[in-house]
């Protein structure tokens, strides 16, 4: 089957292995992995000129002539009947995949065509493929369910900022290749030194967070009925499948986490959906990045957070087993202040729309991720994000953590794709690199690996909650609220808060000045003298040495953005490179290179899984529980600084 070069162009685009005609070998059955492709639900479909829902909602209301109402019906009327007609498709595809498909407005313009069941991958790719021969098709893409980019395996904790296993990630860039590992912080960006030189942020420079829901936590100062207040706004839920959603409906006002565990019930009861979705507890991974970026600081209690005064824009697009591409546009544009449908009349239309946004975001932090190609779908959005009113938005994506290509959207054009590195600078043995990422900052060292025993380290500290399924009062003595993460996850949140902080020092910042500033302030990837330690490679996937052509510009480098941001025409950045040659590198080099846990099962990365990733992508891991309480450290002079800095602060106010 030969395929013209535009329509292998689109199809490429389009994800979950699209790439392949049909007459080529499956890539999904090509992975190394041994994980169930994921099922699709439904395809999104994009005409060529096509009116935007918002046009046709207003000529539904108000008919004139000239409309582009009836023509659009009989576009879609005669797509949808050529489909239903097609041998190839006949031929292929169960009886199901007939019945007339419901029709959902998603995105600016393009409709999701959701089928009576999911479509396996194989089903996904082949419908596609008919449609996308069509002439007045400009692209589909696979609605496939995206994951969560956190690595499992979270210690318990409950303490603050100070100590050496407390929240090092938020400490000054310090140590020398003579200092003993749990000293040395020269990947972290230096929160301490930008707050001091610069600001501690502001409430205006909103970061919306796309992602499982939001809980109420003390240290989020939300502990309303709504968990609205303090550091969370009103946000929103874009889940619009009720068997995901796990709050017995669709796309509601309440963007509140009620948990997305999934039980071998819910896959007993429902292989359809949940046959490949692991069985887990409640991850309340939307709580954990809104604590990353905008946890209560200086407040008393709990952790401390990359902007003290920070604002987050709660967007639940992720239920059980992940997030819809189609919920996961539709929240992006919203939080930018774009309109999005809430409710379809079933038939293309837009029966009622999501109330708009009062507090548009710049900044939407998305740490979800699926293996696929960029497809159009996102692509698309992320360019309306960049053009929305208000100087546009720009969306910073977690790169994933399968020691391979970067996932989606980390890997579309024009988006800030972060990778995770370890405390010295090199990329950690789980994170994705590739010439499309934009940066890269801690992660934590999860101890996985050849060379973990030599490296690990206590992870990102942030705030969470101890619930297997719904959440637990934080308010109890009894709850644990607060737990370390790893996983590129967390890398994305901590330079989503850094350019609120920027954007608190400069609002008129614009998207390519935010994104010149992060490149051009970042520090140079550190180099190392210990022979046999290799730069980034395809045969060199797990913990190893950064370029500029694998893991983004540089090092994030907070103090640095926050000056860039102050005055980017007369910013010069004079950094250069850590050499690194430790103790701990030079027995873990001694001992082979650094293969990546389950390193025989991980995914092939191109085009593999449907966009969602198979079980090494959420691998858990049991770390070292190391009670912080009565550790008297160096570290604790930075609770000091704080203080001292706090005291500064209120001076000046006054
Ligand atoms: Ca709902
Ligand atoms: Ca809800
Ligand atoms: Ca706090």
């Amino acid at each position: 089957m030969t395929l013209p070069s535009s329509l292998r162009h689109v199809l490429a685009c389009a994800g979950v292995g699209f790439a392949l005609a049909a007459a080529t070998v499956p890539a999904l059955a090509a992975t190394g992995s041994t994980a169930k492709p994921a099922p699709v639900h439904g395809l999104i479909v994009q005409l060529h000129n096509a009116p935007s829902h918002v046009t046709l909602a207003r000529e539904r209301a108000l008919p004139q002539s000239g409309s582009a109402l009836p023509r659009e019906a009989a576009r879609w009327q005669r797509l949808v009947a050529e489909l239903r007609s097609d041998s190839a498709v006949l031929g292929e595809l169960p009886d199901w995949v007939h019945a007339a498909p419901q029709r959902d407005p998603v995105g600016a313009s393009a409709q999701l065509l959701r089928f009576v069941r999911p479509l396996t991958a194989e089903q996904a790719e082949r419908v596609a493929a008919r449609l996308a021969a069509r002439p007045e098709v400009a692209w589909v893409a696979a609605n496939s369910r995206e994951r969560r980019q956190a690595i499992a395996g979270n210690a318990p904790d409950d303490r603050y900022f100070a100590g050496a296993n407390g929240q090092w990630w938020l400490h000054p860039v310090q140590g020398s290749n003579a200092n003993a590992i749990e000293a040395r912080l020269r990947g972290v960006p230096g929160f301490l030194s930008a707050w001091q030189s610069s600001t501690t942020g502001n409430a205006a420079a909103v970061v919306a967070v796309l992602d499982t829901g939001i809980t109420c936590h003390p240290d989020l100062g939300n502990l309303t009925a709504d968990c609205i207040g303090g550091a969370i706004l009103p946000g929103y839920d874009f889940v619009a499948d009720g068997s995901y959603a796990n709050d017995g409906d669709g796309r509601d006002a309440d963007p509140r986490d009620p948990g997305d565990w999934v039980s071998q019930a819910d896959r007993n009861a429902d292989p359809a959906r949940f046959g490949d979705c692991e069985v887990e507890s409640s991850s309340w991974h939307g709580s954990v990045i809104a604590g990353i970026v905008a946890a209560q600081t200086d407040n008393g209690i709990g952790a401390a957070a990359v902007n003290w005064n920070g604002r987050v824009l709660p967007v639940r697009v992720a239920g059980k087993c992940g997030a819809d591409v189609a919920d996961i546009v539709d929240g992006m544009r919203w939080a930018a202040g774009l309109t999005v449908c809430k409710r379809s009349d079933r038939a293309g239309g837009c029966a009622e729309f999501v109330p708009a946004n009062r507090n548009p975001a710049r900044i939407v932090n998305i740490s979800f991720g699926g293996s696929a190609a960029c497809s159009p779908a996102y692509q698309q959005a992320i360019d309306e994000l960049r053009a929305a009113p208000g100087g546009g938005a720009l969306v910073v994506a977690a790169a994933g953590n399968a020691w391979g290509t970067p996932s989606r959207p980390a890997s579309c054009q024009r988006v800030i794709g972060v990778g995770a590195l370890n405390r010295d600078g090199f990329k950690t043995n789980y994170s994705n690199f590739g010439a499309v990422l934009a940066i890269s900052t801690v992660g934590g060292d999860d101890g996985d690996g050849t060379w973990g025993a030599w490296l690990t380290d206590s992870g990102v500290l942030s705030i969470g909650n101890s619930a297997a399924t719904v959440p637990a009062d934080c308010t109890l003595p009894s709850a644990n609220c607060y737990f370390y993460h790893y996983g590129t996850s967390f890398s994305a949140p901590i330079v989503a808060g850094t350019v609120s902080l920027m954007l608190s020092v400069n609002p008129t910042l614009s998207v390519s000045q935010i994104e010149q500033g992060l490149a051009r302030s970042a520090r140079p990837h550190v180099t190392s003298s210990v022979s046999g330690f290799g730069i980034c490679s395809d045969s060199n996937t797990g913990r190893c040495l950064c370029t500029t052509s694998t893991c983004g510009a540089g090092i994030l480098d907070a103090t640095q953005a926050l000056y860039y941001a102050a005055d980017p025409a007369g910013y010069v950045n004079l950094r250069s490179a850590d050499v690194i040659d430790t103790l701990e590198l030079r027995a873990a080099v001694a001992s082979g290179q650094d293969r990546p846990a389950n390193s025989t099962a991980a995914p092939a990365v191109t085009g593999a899984g449907g966009g969602a990733m198979g079980s090494a992508w959420l691998f858990a891991l049991s770390v070292a529980t190391l009670a912080l309480c009565g550790q008297v450290s160096a570290l604790a002079r930075l609770a000091q600084a704080l203080r001292r800095l706090r005291t500064r602060h209120r001076t000046r106010r006054r």
